[in-house]
């Protein structure tokens, strides 16, 4: 029996209940399929050509029949578009305590890079029953991070982060695929997800290659990028302090008001033009070219971890 299998394990917690929405459909495709074929083919054969059976008092329709018809599929098509809108709600809100890892894509690979600094390449290791959240930025073109046994799977496009989650419930190795056509090599660009037990996690976070955590690496990089030559108290050009910056509401020049999330950070250092803070000069250059998608995440890695520190205004 295990050899047939149409549907891939089941290894999250949303696993299930997408099958169930899938059976359900399934099921409710293959009643309406019986429900006409099966007279379909019974009415072909009773009233064939040259068969002697009773053909006089044709049916002039019937308004019941008429108004069932049309009601009961569409509350039916209601009751799976309400089914799969609490699920999708569940899919795309990732629980405010999940596990962060950082996924960069690109041709043809994934790199991944957990919150204390352990790196991987077209592999993922997480603890099991733990959530995981995966912030996913693109290098090049469009790829899908798919996960078949978790039935987690979203967009990585350039310019934007997109999120993913899942909570893993059955230890072992499952398949990671791209699932955007990416060019020639998109078919290689696979990997494996592990699911380890949480002791185990935290042993092979500390093995092999660590390096250091996501933050310590931003706030490096916010040195030497040259963003601290500006943006600290003492800077002779008037630039915004970010110290609690991230998640904040910031007034923009052009009246708009924006929360500062990922996205408008990464703007903010790519496109430093495209949104102007309140009472500040376009001063800012583009780090476009000079700076990658990995370290972008770094060093927002960093503004999130000084976001709970007090400081003067907003
Ligand atoms: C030459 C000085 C200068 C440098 C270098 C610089 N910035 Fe800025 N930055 C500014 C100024 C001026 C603004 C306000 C105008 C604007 O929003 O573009 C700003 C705005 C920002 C904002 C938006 C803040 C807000 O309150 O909306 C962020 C985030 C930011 N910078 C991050 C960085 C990071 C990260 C770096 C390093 C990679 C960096 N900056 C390097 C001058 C600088
Ligand atoms: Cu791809």
């Amino acid at each position: 029996m295990d050899k047939f299998r149409l549907f891939p394990v089941q290894g999250s917690s949303s696993a299930q209940q997408v099958d169930w929405l899938y059976y359900g459909l399934t099921a409710m495709l293959v009643f309406f399929c019986l429900l006409v074929f099966i007279p379909l083919i019974f009415f072909c054969i009773r009233y064939r050509r040259g068969a002697k059976v009773d053909r006089s008092n044709p049916s002039q329709g019937n308004n019941l029949l008429e108004c069932g018809w049309t009601l009961l599929p569409l509350l039916i098509g209601l009751g799976f578009f309400v089914w799969g809108a609490v699920i999708y709600y569940h899919v795309e809100r990732p629980p405010q305590d999940a596990l962060q890892v950082q996924v960069v894509a690109k041709q043809w690979m994934w790199k991944l890079q957990h919150a204390e600094g352990k790196k991987e390449i077209d592999e993922l290791h997480v603890p099991l029953g733990s959530n995981v959240e995966l912030t996913m930025a693109s290098q090049d073109v469009i790829h899908s991070f798919f996960i078949p046994a978790f039935r987690t799977k979203q967009d990585v496009v350039p310019g934007r982060y997109t999120t993913e989650w899942f909570h893993p419930t059955r230890l072992g190795e499952y398949h990671l695929f791209c699932a955007e056509y990416c060019g020639t090599d998109h078919s290689r660009m696979i990997g494996r997800v592990v699911v380890m037990r949480p002791a185990d996690y935290q042993r092979w976070l500390t093995t092999g290659e660590t390096g250091r955590s996501i933050t310590l690496e931003g706030r490096r990089l916010f040195h030497d990028k040259g963003c601290s030559g500006c943006h600290v108290g003492s800077s002779v050009i008037h630039a915004p302090p970010l110290e609690g910056i991230y998640g904040k509401q910031v007034p923009l020049a052009s009246g708009e008001i924006v929360t500062a999330d990922d996205q408008y950070i990464r703007d903010s250092i790519l496109l430093p033009a495209k949104q102007i803070s309140a009472g500040y000069a376009n001063l800012m250059p583009s780090f476009t070219g000079h700076i990658s998608e990995e370290e972008i995440m770094q060093i927002i890695a960093y503004l999130k971890s000084i976001g709970d520190q007090p400081q003067g205004g907003k």
